[in-house]
């Protein structure tokens, strides 16, 4: 029998009481879709999934996307599954990396450098820190309510530049000062606020990681007001920790939430696999 339960923040559900690795039943599926509705975060705690399990759950929620970074840039482990990404800090034997992932990250929505940006993200946990390397969580609709309200305002009617910051044919972060030039990297054009496209609330999008412009507005007049987004994300009212254990399989909303890793010392080990799939449209500006 499902069991959903709302964790520590209203955006976070529980599920337990399924058995991800079998072929859903119809309900089931029904039941974690409605969920998923509700809760853009959703655990599912004490699952065992080898990775083709982990991806034929993903892909019932649409097309895979396919990794972008060359395969030898990938990780060993991770090389023959296109879709497959190791988030790790692990070596192998012979001391090549087995993922990537072994540096903090900052707040982020994956794959806002698209024009469509990812719908969901698919991580499981399958060797895990003691301390540390937790994924943190931020609702951005509850960001849009903690903006002064001028900002809000102002912002309705912008739109944001998101770039993918791993490109690694073209980008040179240490040559353009860490803000590369426009047409030198891959980008795409978002509304700083979108309509969520279930729940049709406010939704900022714009991230530390990703989004160094707004359209139209000279630098000394965005980065005040994309400094006051960031420090709102980062502050940890607002902040959802997930500590994990071997077996969550954790899934995310990308138009709902941001994401981010903390710091995780090199001698604990973490190793998550992930999955990700398409979004299905463009972001739409929010219309009050
Ligand atoms: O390592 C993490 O906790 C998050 C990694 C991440 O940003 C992702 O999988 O999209
Ligand atoms: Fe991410």
């Amino acid at each position: 029998m499902l069991n959903i339960q709302c964790s520590s923040k209203p955006y976070i559900g529980t599920i337990e009481g399924v058995d991800l690795g079998r072929p859903l039943s119809d309900a089931d599926f029904k039941t974690i879709l409605d969920a998923w509705g509700r809760y853009p975060v959703l655990v599912f705690p004490g699952q065992q999934l080898e990775a083709d399990q982990q991806q034929a759950f993903a892909e019932l929620f649409g097309p895979l996307i396919g990794r972008t970074r060359p395969k030898e840039a990938r990780g060993k482990k991770a090389q023959e599954n296109p879709y497959m990404m190791l988030v790790s800090n692990v070596l192998d034997d012979d001391g090549t990396p087995v993922g990537a992932g072994d540096y903090p990250l900052d707040f982020h929505s994956d794959g806002c450098f698209r024009d469509i940006p990812a719908l969901a993200t698919f991580l499981y946990g399958i060797e895990v820190p003691a301390e540390g390397g937790e994924t943190l969580f931020v609702d951005m609709s509850e960001i849009y309510d903690a903006l002064k309200p001028a900002t809000r305002e102002r912002i309705l009617a912008l739109q944001g530049v998101n770039f993918h910051r791993f490109n690694y044919t073209n980008y040179d972060p240490a040559g353009s000062g860490g803000r590369p030039a426009r047409e030198a990297v891959t980008n795409a054009v978002h509304p700083m606020v979108i309509s969520h496209p279930i729940s049709k609330k406010p939704v900022v999008f714009a991230n530390r990681h990703n989004t160094f412009e707004i359209i139209g507005l000279e630098k000394s007049e965005s980065d005040p007001i994309l400094q006051e987004i960031f420090a709102a994300i980062e502050m940890p009212q607002h902040i959802h920790r997930h500590v994990w254990s071997v077996g969550d399989l954790v899934m995310w909303d990308n138009r709902a939430v941001q994401h981010a890793r903390a710091w995780c010392a090199a001698d604990q080990r973490r190793m998550l696999r992930r999955f990700a799939v398409e979004g299905t449209e463009r972001l739409k500006p929010y219309r009050p």
